[in-house]
């Protein structure tokens, strides 16, 4: 699966030069999370594939570090992913 985030800063420029590390978890216990990084596609565009191993629902965390080294993170979910 292909996940495309846009960034933009509070004025809506874009986000450029950022590094983007995502994480996928499902609601069961007892499977391993799902690691990926993602490159910018373009200005503050940027794209992840995702290898989501398992049909349902995921969690996905992307933790963003800044050109500046400032961090944040942000959580959504896809639901019913279809083998
Ligand atoms: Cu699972």
């Amino acid at each position: 699966m292909t996940i495309t985030l846009n960034i933009k800063d509070t004025s809506g420029a874009p986000v450029t030069g950022a590094r983007l590390n995502f994480e996928g978890n499902m609601s069961h216990a007892g499977m391993a999370p799902v690691f990926t990084g993602a490159s910018e596609a373009g200005p503050g565009r940027y794209q992840s594939v995702m290898d989501l191993s398992m049909a349902g629902d995921w969690n996905i965390t992307v933790k963003v570090t800044l050109s500046d080294g400032r961090k944040l993170d942000h959580e959504f979910e896809i639901e019913g992913v279809e083998p």
